[in-house]
């Protein structure tokens, strides 16, 4: 069964939603519980019940909206990503996979389909960990990858707890509610941009994820002396931003390190303080995110990074501490989704490829709970986590296209 996905719909609900932003066109900012973000979670909860499906949030706002099936003793399956988005990013990053699993929704229904086993739709609170400092937090906790002691302990720039932002943002009760054991779904398929640039290159239109990159994420606070900067002579500085500055050159030099192309390190963030042009930097906070597909090539990475602050530490005078946000394994898909998967694209005459992806997801973590797997879309010039992030609408409708055969034939298995 191939329904046909409403293209033009599809191109507008994606446009629509990336204007519910806080930076300027073309690039969106969707930082979590702000409130663009609950905006733009009220939008897309508004054509979900449009749509005929019920819909409910959890206690961290992961939405799930879920087309009721003719079988109710049997697992539902779902889909879904996210629709947070890092400062000054793209707008297809997540918002495929939820706006095209709507789509795949609305097509199937426009065929007359019915499932046997219900179909949910999830949008996943906070994947990207601009706010909280963690990724994936929803399906962190919705997979039990992540506990309800994540509500007061995480918290966000401002010092504010995740309990209280949630709490403020609507989203109430009990943090160990939103966990779900496994077998509460069937299967998950997450749509979702390639964020890289094989399919492109390859001329592809659809990639099948085997396997999801190992995340990993640091934080090195590093503490000096500070102080006047004219009156503290350079032989007598503890500068906190340059021995930062050490350990990030450092970052890079560990993934170069292992000779392996698959390993990659990145501090992305960078909070000097006092943060005056005339004043030596007395603390310096770095955050870095480390992957690998391989989990103990990550982790040797990781421990080379460590060893090297400390050298950097004695060698400057400086204190170093650091704290390990998250370092989870890789993921495997699941052999019978990525079969059921290269049956639809082989039908649909769809070129595929099966491949890894080194940006991590929610269903990194939807893995622990059901049969997980991927579907990849090309992205122009591989570019994510930029404004200039682009997707066809002909390269999401076949996407969508993939996805919603797919469910056909996940929600009408026994
Ligand atoms: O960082 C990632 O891999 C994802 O895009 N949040
Ligand atoms: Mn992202
Ligand atoms: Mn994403």
């Amino acid at each position: 069964m191939t329904p046909a996905v409403n293209q033009q719909r599809l191109a507008q609900t994606l446009d629509e939603l990336a204007a519910f932003s806080d930076a300027a066109p073309p690039a969106v900012t969707r930082i979590v519980f702000t409130e663009s973000d609950l905006r733009a979670r009220a939008y897309v909860k508004a054509l979900c019940i449009d749509a005929g499906l019920v819909v409910r949030e959890d206690a961290v706002g992961n939405t799930f909206a879920r087309w009721v099936g003719s079988d109710l003793s049997l697992a539902p399956v779902a889909t879904g990503s996210h629709i947070d988005a890092i400062p000054e990013a793209g707008r297809f990053d997540g918002t495929v996979g939820v706006m095209g699993g709507l789509e795949a929704i609305r097509a199937l229904h426009a065929v007359g389909f019915t499932p046997r086993r219900s179909i949910d739709l999830i949008a996943f609170t906070s994947e990207e960990p601009t706010r909280f400092g963690i990724g994936c937090l929803g399906s962190r906790l919705l997979s039990g990858a992540l506990d309800a002691s994540a509500g007061s302990r995480l918290r966000d720039m401002d010092g504010r707890q995740l309990d209280d932002v949630r709490r403020a943002a609507g989203f109430s009760g009990e943090l160990e509610s939103v966990r779900l054991l496994p077998g509460a779904y069937s299967s998950f398929v997450e749509l979702h941009i390639e964020q890289g640039p094989l399919l492109e290159r390859g001329g592809l239109d659809a990639g099948i994820v085997t396997a999801i990159a190992a995340p990993a994420g640091l934080r090195v606070t590093v503490e000096g002396e500070g102080g006047h900067a004219g009156a503290v002579l350079m032989p007598e500085r503890r500068d906190a931003f340059l021995a930062a500055a050490e350990i990030a050159l450092e970052v890079e030099r560990a993934a170069r390190a292992t000779g392996a192309i698959d390993t990659v390190a990145t501090t992305g963030v960078c909070r000097v303080f006092p943060g005056a042009v005339n004043s030596v930097p007395s603390r310096t906070v770095l955050e870095i995110d480390v992957r690998d597909i391989d989990g103990d090539r990550r982790d040797w990475t990781m421990a080379r990074i460590l060893s090297q602050c400390e050298d950097i530490a004695v060698r400057r005078g400086v204190t170093v501490t650091h704290d390990i946000i998250n370092s989870d394994p890789p993921a495997q898909s699941d052999e019978t989704i990525v079969e059921v998967l290269e049956g639809v694209c082989k039908e649909q005459q769809v070129r595929y490829q099966p491949m890894i992806s080194r940006a991590y997801h929610d269903s990194l973590f939807m893995s622990r709970i059901a049969p997980t797997a991927m579907v990849f879309i090309p992205c122009r010039g591989g570019i994510s986590h930029r404004p200039d992030e682009y997707s066809s609408p002909s390269a999401i409708a076949r996407g969508t296209e993939v996805l919603a055969a797919a469910l056909a034939r996940l929600s009408t298995r026994p």
